[in-house]
């Protein structure tokens, strides 16, 4: 059985976290994965603090084992989630989409842990002086808003510069996936888009299906210069290339852009919605329970390690 610093650090059996994905990642998906035994992590996104309460109430009445919030830092409640979130006294807390720095000492005085999404060196190397547990190192293979740079040469940048717990993000779907990001010196992983195939996600079923039909390079990065994100091509993707092509002003692009994931994730418009999924979207063949999916990605990295270890003489 794998271990890692990880699963003492955070008190989880497997080094397997949940992407905390906005309007995908709710309190069902969040507490199946932490029951079973991974890090169940809540999306709140843009939602207001009685949404993600609600959420947290939810975990918290499916299993008494850690889970997470993430914190999208371009949403207008941050500064009232925060407090929810010492209030409530969640264990963990991801943060994305921005700089956290000035919550960190507030969070670590109530106990909670602190692991930042980050996609950059310069940024990891700011927050290891303010103290943060971790970091969650995203690379651009990741569904919806991604950096610049790939999972294979973050993650090992970031051990390097940080020292700290590193857990990987972007392109992991099972356990070879698991087993390269330790060997890039990660202690763990975070899995999103894989979970959106979850059986307990209760996203819209138009969405898990554009999932299971993607194909490798059905995936494409789109948004505003400095913002892209990662979604499948559909009609909203070719409307917004034209709009990119004809010259449109930042604001016609902001437009097309706003509430697009809610459309897709809730109201189930895949053509016109944003459809966030990452680069591995064309391995997922099945709609799973989250413990299935984590069972095989622990099984399939035992034997992957267990080959490789043949290779040694
Ligand atoms: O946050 C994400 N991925 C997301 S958030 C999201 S919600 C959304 N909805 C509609 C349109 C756009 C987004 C969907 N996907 N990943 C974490 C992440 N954070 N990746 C990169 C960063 C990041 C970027 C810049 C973190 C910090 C940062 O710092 C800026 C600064 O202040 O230095």
């Amino acid at each position: 059985m794998i271990r890692t610093i990880l699963c003492d650090l955070l008190d989880i059996k497997y080094p397997i976290l949940q992407g905390g994905m906005a309007w995908v990642a709710t309190g069902e998906l969040a507490g199946a994965v932490s029951q079973a035994g991974g890090l169940g992590i809540i999306g709140a996104g843009n939602a207001p603090p009685e949404i993600v309460k609600n959420e947290i109430n939810k975990v918290r009445s499916m299993t008494d084992k850690p889970f997470g919030v993430n914190i999208y830092y371009m949403s207008p409640h941050v500064e009232e989630l925060i407090k929810l979130i010492v209030e409530c006294k969640v264990p963990i807390v991801t943060t994305g989409a921005g700089n956290p720095g000035k919550h960190i000492s507030l969070l670590k005085q109530a106990g909670t842990k602190v692991f930042p999404v980050v996609s950059s060196v310069a940024l990891a190397k700011r927050l290891a002086k303010q103290g943060v547990d971790g970091f969650v190192a995203e690379g651009m293979e990741c569904g919806g808003h991604v950096g610049e740079i790939t999972t294979m040469a973050l993650v090992p940048q970031i051990v390097d510069a940080t020292g700290l717990p590193v857990i990987a993000a972007g392109g992991i779907y099972d356990g070879r996936g698991l087993v390269a990001a330790l060997a890039l010196g990660a202690c763990g992983v975070q899995v999103g888009t894989r979970f959106i195939c979850a059986e307990e996600c209760q996203i819209h079923n138009n969405y898990k299906e554009a999932v299971l039909r993607a194909k490798d390079r059905d995936t494409v990065l789109t948004g505003m210069p400095g913002h892209q994100v990662r979604v499948l091509k559909n009609k909203l993707t070719r409307e917004f290339e034209e709009l990119l092509r004809d010259g449109a002003s930042l604001d016609e692009l902001d437009e097309l852009g706003a509430g697009k994931l809610k459309l897709a994730a809730i109201d189930g418009d895949i053509q016109h919605g944003s459809v966030m999924a990452g680069q591995i979207a064309s391995m997922i063949t099945e709609i799973q329970p989250a413990a299935e999916i984590m069972a095989d990605i622990m099984e399939t990295a035992e034997e992957v390690l267990n080959n490789l270890g043949k290779l040694s003489e």
